[in-house]
């Protein structure tokens, strides 16, 4: 297979916060899908020039790994612009949920649309993403609450990537709101989802990794035990919605089955960031979803960082909480709200969003080895990518070793 030679870049290999920054490489060669080497091109191999078919200019622009969002609820249909509205009369989220509204009347919609209604309502969605150099997008179930719903958003969200060019990986969250249909019967809900959902869809080959909303007015930490137990059965990885509201002991359950990661976070105490770091779980920070709900109390970034968990950054893309379909607008909330450094986070949406999704090092870096998914941006440094808002810079993506 002939190689390809992509010269005079400035390259971010991305391959930890520390080279989160301009290294001393401009040219990388791919070899189909694949990175085969990064470095000086004043020093590249005369035996591997020698097999580069192609050559493409990157024209002195700035080149970092294709961007990551690692947690997103990008399938669901409707909106919920009328709580927002709500929501700016005084009324809390959790109120609203307590009325039926909330992750309840995205459900409704979301049962009521066809997989046409919502590939297209989910469309414009990723092509907000896409153009901002995201080739690696994590998709949540959890507004279906049906085996054959959640089935039929797992398959929106496969579709999606095959139909739109993106590398998809989708995560069962049928544990994210209890339905009406199991209204005061929780135990239930949660021993349907996890003893004959859970094991179908994965039969299926829907699920990728396992979530759950575990928090205050959600479910509760010895739930999240049965579900994790099931996922460890089936040999799927799983994450964690913890610590948004209230800590109710998830991230301790969490650690204990090995999580990927745990999102949210803003209520995390410190024995948990022992945890996390003890088994390398990475805490994904959703700022655009603590900016729409008004929170104040962000994080323990500081501490996250000398503990020395791996932080992700992701939008959180959904119709209540986190109506953002940018992820660089989540990379400078990360900085502003959550006092990130801009190295922090690029590679939170690099290296550390592939690690929070089992990708890594395969992807979210460029190095040997890794799938060659890179962005060539009309910018000048990589804290330019955090500095910007409502400016996207992205000039090329190249996706599997080719221009898209
Ligand atoms: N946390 C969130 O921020 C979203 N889900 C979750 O578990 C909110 C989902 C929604 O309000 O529709
Ligand atoms: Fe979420």
């Amino acid at each position: 297979m002939p190689a390809t030679l992509w010269r005079n870049g400035r390259v971010v290999p991305c391959t930890s916060v520390a080279s989160a920054a301009v290294a001393q490489a401009d040219a990388i060669v791919t070899e189909g899908a694949r990175i085969e080497w990064v470095g000086r091109e004043s020093v590249l191999p005369p035996e591997l020039r020698a097999r580069c078919g192609a050559v493409h200019d990157l024209a002195d622009r700035l080149v970092t790994p294709g961007l990551i969002d690692c947690h997103t609820h990008l399938v669901f249909a409707g909106d919920r612009a009328a709580e927002f509205a709500e929501r700016q009369r005084g009324v809390s989220y959790e109120e609203i949920a307590r009325r039926g509204g909330g992750i309840l009347s995205t459900v409704r919609a979301t049962r009521a649309a066809s997989m046409d209604a919502l590939l297209e309502a989910a469309r414009p969605r990723l092509e907000a993403l896409r153009r901002e150099g995201v080739t690696t997008i994590e998709i949540k179930s959890g507004y279906g609450l049906t085996l054959e719903a959640e089935a039929r958003m797992l398959e929106v969200a496969r579709e999606l990537g095959r139909r739109h060019g993106a590398f998809v990986r989708t995560t069962y969250l049928a544990a994210h709101a209890v339905p009406p249909e199991f209204s005061g019967r929780g135990a239930d809900y949660v021993r349907v989802l996890t003893r004959e959902w859970l094991p179908e869809l994965a039969r299926r080959g829907l699920v990728d990794a396992v979530d759950i909303y575990c928090d205050r007015g959600a479910f509760s930490a010895a739930d999240a035990v049965a579900l994790f137990e099931a996922a460890h059965d089936l040999g799927l990885p799983v994450k964690m919605h913890a610590g948004q509201f209230a800590d109710v002991g998830g991230v301790e359950v969490a650690t204990r089955f090995g999580a990927l990661s745990c999102d949210h976070l803003e209520e995390l105490g410190a024995a948990d960031v022992t945890r996390m770091a003890g088994v390398g779980a990475v805490a994904v920070l959703l700022p655009v979803a603590y900016y729409t709900l008004g929170q104040r109390k962000p994080p323990p970034v500081a501490l996250l960082r000398d503990t020395a968990v791996p932080i992700a950054v992701a939008t959180d893309c959904n119709p209540g909480t986190s109506p953002c379909a940018s992820l660089l607008l989540a990379m400078n909330m990360a900085c502003r709200l959550f006092a990130l450094t801009p190295e922090e986070a690029l590679a939170g949406v690099t290296c550390n969003a592939a690690r929070a999704l089992g990708l890594a090092p395969g992807r979210g870096s460029l190095a040997p080895g890794a799938t060659a998914d890179f962005v060539a941006w009309d910018l000048a440094a990589p804290h330019e990518l955090s500095y910007w808002t409502g400016i996207n810079r992205c000039h090329t993506v190249v996706r599997q070793g080719a221009m898209r």
